[in-house]
C-alpha cells in the first residue's frame, strides 16, 4: 500500500486500533530522506544556536545540564515561533493528516518542540509522565502528539518508551517536579512500577514517527551511543482547547507566567478524565 499521497499519510484500521488500545502507535516512513534533509538543516541551526531561542525555551529537560553547551537533553520549545519559515512544513502537514485520522476533526497545531540527546549522556533521561499533567484543564482533551525520529531511535540512544493502556486509568497519576520545585525546573515525573506496569520501549527508524495521546504514560532513557538522538515533535489538539489555552495565556512556552500554570503539576494532582464520548 502507498502510505503517502502528498500531504496525506494513510493510517490503517489496525494502526488506529493500536492507538486506541495502547495510547500510542508507531507509523513507518512518514517523512522521506529528501524531506528530512531540509528539516535537518534548520534543526542543526537551532542546536548550534544560530536561530536564537530566548530564556527557558532553550533548556535541558533532564535537569542535568549546567550550561547550554553541556545540556544532556536539549529541549527547544516552539521552534516555529522562533523560525516562522518552518510553519506549514511537510512534517507539520503530514502530521496533521495523521492526527485527524487518529483523533477526529476539529484539531489544530498546538505546539512544536525539538528534543535532542547529546551523545554519551547516560543522564539524558526524560522522566516518566503523562502530557496532561503539564497542561491546564480544558473540556476537549483530544491530542495527537507526533514524534518524528531524525536519527534511528534505539534502545541504546534512548528511544521512547510507553506504558501501554495507561491512558485508560481513571485518574492521572500524581506528578511532581523532577528537581522538587517547578520554579527551578519545568519537568515533572510520575512513578512507574516495573513489577506492575508493562514498560514497552519503541525503537523506530529515521523518518518514522510515534504518535501518543494526552494520557498515556511515557518517557525515555539516557543516550549511551556515540551519536545524537534527535526528535521533532508536533502536537495537535482540539481547536477549542487551543483557543481556551491562549485566552488563559497558556502557550506551552516555558516562559509562560507562573500563575498561568496554576495547579498544573503539583504533588498529588490526580485529575479524572473527561466523560467518555461513547
Ligand atoms: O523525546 C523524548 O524522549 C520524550 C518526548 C515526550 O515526552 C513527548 O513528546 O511528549
Amino acid at each position: 500500500m502507498t502510505r503517502i499521497d502528498g500531504d496525506e499519510y494513510r493510517v490503517t484500521p489496525e494502526e488506529l486500533e493500536r492507538f486506541r488500545r495502547d495510547g500510542y502507535v508507531h507509523l513507518a516512513g512518514v517523512v522521506s530522506a529528501a524531506e528530512l534533509a531540509d528539516l535537518e538543516r534548520v534543526y542543526e541551526q537551532f542546536l548550534r544556536r544560530e536561530i536564537p531561542v530566548p530564556g527557558r525555551d532553550f533548556c535541558d529537560m533532564s535537569g542535568a545540564g549546567r550550561a547550554p553547551d553541556d545540556f544532556a537533553l536539549v529541549n527547544i520549545m516552539l521552534p516555529r515561533r522562533y523560525h516562522p519559515a518552518w510553519m506549514d512544513n511537510v512534517f507539520e502537514r503530514r502530521a496533521r493528516s495523521i492526527a485527524i485520522q487518529l483523533q477526529g476533526d476539529g484539531l489544530t497545531l498546538d505546539y512544536d518542540q525539538l528534543l535532542a540527546k547529546r551523545p554519551r549522556r547516560a543522564e539524558a533521561v526524560f522522566a516518566w509522565h503523562q502530557d496532561m499533567a503539564y497542561w491546564i484543564e480544558t473540556e476537549d482533551t483530544r491530542t495527537a502528539t507526533v514524534w518524528l525520529a531524525l536519527d534511528d531511535s534505539t534502545l541504546e540512544n534512548g528511544c521512547m518508551r510507553f506504558v501501554p493502556g495507561s491512558q485508560r486509568e481513571p485518574r492521572l497519576r500524581p506528578h511532581r517536579p523532577i528537581l522538587g520545585d517547578r520554579g527551578r525546573h519545568h519537568a515533572l515525573q510520575t512513578d512507574v512500577d516495573p513489577g506492575r506496569d508493562e514498560v514497552r520501549p519503541v525503537p523506530i527508524a529515521r523518518g518514522d514517527v510515534t504518535v501518543h495521546d494526552e494520557r498515556v504514560i511515557h518517557g525515555s532513557g539516557g543516550n549511551h551511543s556515540d551519536g545524537w538522538r534527535r526528535a521533532y515533535v508536533v502536537a495537535f489538539r482540539a481547536a477549542t482547547t487551543v483557543s481556551e489555552e491562549r485566552r488563559r495565556g497558556f502557550t506551552h512556552s516555558h516562559e509562560d507566567a507562573p500563575e498561568v500554570l496554576g495547579d498544573v503539576g503539583v504533588e498529588g494532582q490526580t485529575r479524572a478524565p473527561p466523560p467518555s464520548a461513547d
